[in-house]
């Protein structure tokens, strides 16, 4: 059968990607088109994304992607979640704040004010993180002149098709979704006092959007539709982990950590909440039970001060070898402490967290980065035996995907310290996710998601870790 083509727009913290995924029934292939870097900007009034220069990237993406392949059908978007822009009269009011950005915890007391954590847990199943989008809004002045919110593929999506949608699976990270029904939660909305005639009309992954606009396709070089993927970057993460057993967890690792199993029915429970587990809608409805632990935002924050302070690049492939040949145990500090959430200073930062729980500072950067590596295997060992306790499953695989499984040092240390073998890869599952639920829409591979996986597993084969003593 034929092999046809998709452009996937991918959007992390860190970087966004533009490709081109071919597919077909024994196919599922990715072109690099082009790649551009992403992160905070300081501004006078917070921390906010440079979006033009990433709307920009995506445009000149795009066309340089139906350049090298005219035969592309259709754009698919995903992005990381939670972050917005407000519109009114379909021009944005500022450039969208970062998640980040530290006015959240004003959004946060004010939000829980008026509806404690226990009762909003209840309602939309979400796990505490300040940046949830309701504590966002609630701290952001401009909702008030706001005729629209859109999250930032729907944004996307939006400045390419003239379309105004909330996709479902980023929605679910707002804070504003019911976790039951699957919609807008509008007296939780109108409780925190968040104006609910800005939220957009809810569609799920697969539906066609729109066509490019005029103008857009003119820059584009084609009149493509717009299908909405799961936007969330983890949803399309997800579609792509090639399980083929109930007792699989994932680990999707780029910039964030996202452990967790794949779940049909909500478990909204005193122990899911303490253990601040979140319930994320997934493609066709499952749920994504999982819980955030930092990334490799520790790792690259650290690199990122370190070039600063030699006004040099690092090589990081052979920082990680030297991390790797490190002998005897390093410290191991919490990898989730608040204190390293904000951008700058990580080494800095994490010297003090060291200290603070006792241990003395590793000499050496090769020390430092394995230190940080066995920090974070150390968090997602304990979020996997959280997610088997919760959920009441064995789990007996995990699939480690996105960038993060091509850190061996990282992939070894999750199997040793969770004792449970490492399935690594695919790397680049979130665009993979996008490509596939592009071409079931276009009809061009079967529907169902575990067809899907099994596509992927055929595919794309994983490296296996397996747990030492
Ligand atoms: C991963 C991710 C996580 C979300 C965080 C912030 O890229 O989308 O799922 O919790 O970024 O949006």
């Amino acid at each position: 059968a034929a092999v046809r083509a998709v452009a996937a727009v991918d959007l992390g913290a860190t970087s966004g990607r533009v490709m081109i995924g071919r597919i077909g029934p024994q196919t599922l292939e990715l072109e690099l088109v082009s790649r551009f870097p992403n992160g905070p900007v300081e501004t006078p009034e917070g921390l906010r994304w440079d979006f033009d220069a990433l709307f920009e990237n995506v445009v000149r993406g795009l066309a340089k992607a139906v350049r090298r392949e005219p035969s592309i059908e259709s754009i698919g978007i995903d992005a990381w979640a939670v972050d917005y822009g407000l519109l009114h009269d379909g021009v944005l009011l500022a450039p969208p704040f970062h998640y980040r950005d530290g006015r959240t915890s004003r959004g946060v007391e004010e939000v829980h004010a008026r509806v404690p954590f226990s009762d909003l847990y209840a309602r939309n199943g979400l796990q505490f993180l300040p940046f949830n989008t309701l504590y966002q809004y609630r701290a952001d002045a401009r909702t008030s002149d706001a005729d629209t919110a859109l999250l930032i593929p729907d944004l996307i999506a939006y400045l390419l098709t003239g379309v105004r949608a909330a996709e479902r699976t980023n929605a679910s990270t707002t804070g504003l979704l019911d976790v039951h029904t699957r919609e807008w939660d509008i007296d939780l909305a109108h409780a925190l006092g968040i104006p609910s005639g800005m939220l957009p009309a809810i569609v799920d992954p697969g539906t066609v959007l729109g066509t490019l606009t005029p103008g857009m396709a003119a820059r584009i070089g084609a009149d493509l539709p717009v299908i909405a993927v799961g936007s969330h970057d983890t949803a399309s993460a997800v579609v792509a982990v090639p399980m083929t057993s109930p007792d699989a967890a994932y680990i999707s690792c780029g910039t964030w950590g996202l452990v967790g199993v794949e779940i049909a029915e909500p478990v909204l429970s005193d122990a899911t909440r303490e253990a601040n587990f979140t319930h994320e809608l997934g493609v066709d409805g499952g749920i994504r039970f999982l819980h955030n632990v930092t990334g490799l935002w520790l790792l690259s924050e650290t690199v990122r001060a370190w070039e600063a302070e030699d006004g040099a690049k690092i090589d990081l492939p052979a920082l990680l070898e030297a991390a790797s040949a490190v002998d005897g145990p390093v410290p191991v500090f919490d990898a989730n402490d608040p204190s390293l959430s904000a951008p700058g200073e990580m080494p800095t930062r994490i010297a003090d967290v060291l200290r603070a729980q006792g241990h003395a500072v590793p000499d050496g950067r090769a020390a430092f980065a394995r230190s940080i590596i066995e920090s974070i295997a150390a968090a997602f060992a304990g979020a996997i035996r959280s997610a088997a306790e919760l959920s009441g499953r064995p789990i007996r695989t995990i699939h480690l995907v996105g960038g993060g499984s091509l850190n061996r040092v990282l992939c070894q240390a999750t199997a040793d310290r969770s004792g449970v073998p490492v399935l690594a890869g695919p790397v680049e599952a979130t665009a993979l996710g996008n490509v596939l639920v592009q071409a079931r829409t276009l009809g061009a591979v079967p529907s169902t998601l575990e067809e899907l996986r099994a596509l992927v597993s055929r595919t794309h084969s994983p490296e296996r870790y397996t747990p030492r003593p």
